[in-house]
Formats: structure tokens, sequence, C-alpha cells
């Protein structure tokens, strides 16, 4: 039974199912779609919460009262959440060289202003965490943009932001969102280990984490779960976007499970903590785009989709941990052994020194990772 039920933690960005088909080839294809309605369907399909950027949700002062009052009525019918809170940086024709980034000083102030409004709201609906992503800090040129400059005003940025977290006695936390490319030419912070560089460089490093996107790590051609696994060894995944993508190409923003199928299942591996027992323990948030050619029937399907394929690939990844095979198959790659320290303690680079090492036949073993992997297929494919 792969019903989505609110204990699975699904969120969902108003903005996804919200998305009307406008692409740089069209115009929208779907009507718009109210975020407080979407709010409530969500939570008749089992999503536990929804995010959001304040321009989804409330585009303009004459009704931001007004759709406050009904979002936050739609919340308490349904028992959903706002988990996390986004800011829009990169529609607003003001910001088309950049937000945090931008040449233009009044455009980086009036940025800041904007996020700080946003904080605001996000705190007062008792948000958990609050994502940056900086789809507009980029360049197309080469001396047009001084990234060692860049980076200074984007940690500046980040630096004002925890200062006033603090200050207000928020418990809000950020996460980046790193991206390679689009719309820029070349994104600030493209992949999840330029983020985390960066966040090092911080005042509150405490306070700022990763909320990384499948398919935007896809596109660097890079592997997701590993790159979720190594946020995770820092303590850094505060969040995470799901959705799918077919290896380097425009953003698909899939629904999650679409595209690289197998990297999705080693996902949700990752964040079940690989057999380990350090599991992931946030909102299961999807960022996808219900594809333009759908009418709102497909939109719904397309969101159902993710929590069932999160489910279907949790089911599958959980049976492939727990199979005794697969157990003699990781102890046969000696995949456990790697838990041990390279040097015991209490032994010297003197001994490892003086060792002998029987290099023919190390070089001759078999690791026996076929034949592990073949397990994982056959799970993943439902014939085990
Ligand atoms: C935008 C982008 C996403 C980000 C959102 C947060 S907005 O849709 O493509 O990947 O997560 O700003
Ligand atoms: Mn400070
Ligand atoms: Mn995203
Ligand atoms: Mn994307």
């Amino acid at each position: 039974d792969y019903t989505p039920r609110p204990e699975d933690k699904f969120s969902f960005g108003l903005w996804t199912v919200g998305w009307e088909g406008v692409d740089v080839f069209g115009p929208a294809s779907r009507p718009r779609l109210d975020p407080v309605e979407a709010t409530y369907k969500l939570a008749e399909m089992g999503a536990a919460a929804v995010t959001f950027h304040d321009d989804d949700l409330l585009p303009d002062e004459d009704t931001r009262e007004h759709t406050l009052d009904r979002f936050t009525k739609a919340l308490a019918d349904t028992g959903l959440r706002t988990e996390m809170v986004t800011t829009n940086l990169f529609s607003p024709p003001i910001f088309k060289e950049g937000a945090l980034t931008a040449n233009n000083r009044e455009v980086r102030r009036y940025a800041v202003q904007k996020v700080l409004r946003n904080i605001d709201l996000a705190a007062s609906l008792g948000a958990d965490t609050f994502v940056l992503w900086g789809g507009r800090e980029g360049a197309e040129h080469g001396a047009g943009k001084n990234i060692r400059a860049s980076l200074d005003r984007m940690a500046e940025g980040l630096n004002l932001f925890c200062d006033y977290a603090i200050e207000q006695g928020y418990s809000l936390k950020f996460a980046l969102e790193p991206k390679p490319n689009e719309p820029r030419g070349d994104i600030l912070l493209p992949t999840i280990g330029h983020a985390i560089a960066l966040i090092n460089e911080l005042d509150h490093p405490e306070m700022v984490g990763v909320n990384p996107e499948v398919g935007h790590e896809e596109m660097a051609g890079l592997n997701f779960a590993h790159g979720i696994a190594q946020a995770m060894w820092h303590g850094k995944l505060f969040h995470v976007d799901l959705n799918g993508q077919h290896g380097p190409r425009f953003d698909q923003d899939l629904r999650f499970g679409a595209g690289n199928l197998r990297g999705a299942f080693w996902t949700v591996d990752t964040l079940l903590g690989a057999g380990t027992g350090n599991a992931y323990e946030g909102y299961v948030h999807f960022d996808f785009k219900p594809p333009r050619a759908e009418s709102i029937e497909g939109v719904w399907e397309s969101a159902r989709g993710c929590m069932r394929n999160y489910l279907i690939l949790r089911d599958r990844a959980q049976a492939f941990r727990a199979d005794p095979e697969v157990q003699q198959a990781l102890a046969a790659s000696e995949v456990g052994a790697l838990d041990e320290p390279t040097l015991a303690p209490g032994e010297s680079l003197a001994d490892l020194r003086q060792a002998s090492y029987d290099v023919t036949t190390l070089a001759e073993r078999d690791i026996a990772m076929e034949a592990l992997d073949q397990l994982a297929m056959e799970h993943l494919l439902g014939a085990r």
C-alpha cells in the first residue's frame, strides 16, 4: 500500500503544482491555481506540509492580509504546516543582474529588505527552514562580475540574515540551494561542495546548511546520493529538493523517480541512512514541474507520483538492506571494513611502515561489487 500519509512528512512547494507552464518558448498553458486551494488539495492527497516563495502566495500588497488569513485557515483546517519559506530573488526584473550579489548596491539593499520581510513571515508561520536559491546570482560574461566580490556580498547578506534571526529570537535555520546554471549562464555556488565551503566562512556557520536539488547536481554531472551523503557528513543537510532529471541538459524538474531511476533509489537509500541508522530527519520536499502539456488532472497525478515513487523506492531500499543475501554480499565486498581506521588506536606510522603487504594477492582479490549491485538492481526492479 503506497498511500501517502502525514507521517511520511511529504512537503510541496506551492510553486510546483502552481506552475502555469510559462517557459522561454511560450506563455501559460494552464490557468492560475489558487495557492490556498492547492494547500487543501495537497492535504487531501496525504502531504504534511507546504512551502512557498513570498510572491507565490502573496503576489500583491492589496490582497496580502486577506490571502494570509485564508492560508492560515487552510493550515488550521487541514493540519498542514509551513515547514519552509523562501524568497523570490529571481523573477522581478530588478533582479535581472543578481539580487544579493548584483553589481548595483541599491538592488542589493532592496534584496536584503525583501528577504528580511519574508524572514518575519517565515517566523510568524513557525517555519523551520529558510531557503535561499540564488538563481540570478551569476554571470554570462567574464569581466562583468568580480567573483571574489560576489562571494563577499553573498557572505555579507547571509551574515546579516543570521544576525537578524538571532536578534529577533527566531529559531530559523538557513539553507542554500546550489545550481550550476539556468537562468544565468553560470550561477554562483554551483554545487553542494561550493555552498558548504562558503558556509564555513560565515559568522554563524551552524545556522546555515544546504537544500540540494536532485536535478541541479545531475545537471553538473554529479552523483546526488554522494552529494547529500557528504552534506550529511558535515551536518549540513538541512532540507532537500527531490525531483527527476535525465543527465546534463536543461533543468527538467521531472517528478521524483522519473529520469535517473537508479539515482533515485540510492538517494532514498542515503536519506534512510544507507543501512547505518544515520537518517535524514527532515521533510521529504518535492520541487518538480508538472510537464507543460498536462492539464490540471496531470498536475495532481504528477504530485501523487512524486509521493508514490518515494514510498515505493523506500520500500525497495528497505527490502534491499534487510535481505540476508545482501548482508553477505556487503561483507564479501568488505563494505563494513571501511569503518575501521587505517591506523589502529595506539599504533604508530612506524608500525604501518614496518609491516609487509601481500601486494600480489591484494591486487588479485575479488571485490564482488557486481554481485552486490545486481542484488540492488533486482530489488529496485521488483524481481526479489
Ligand atoms: C525555482 C527553482 C527551484 C528553487 C526554488 C526556490 S524556485 O523554482 O527552480 O529549484 O528550489 O527558490
Ligand atoms: Mn553575529
Ligand atoms: Mn529547488
Ligand atoms: Mn530545478
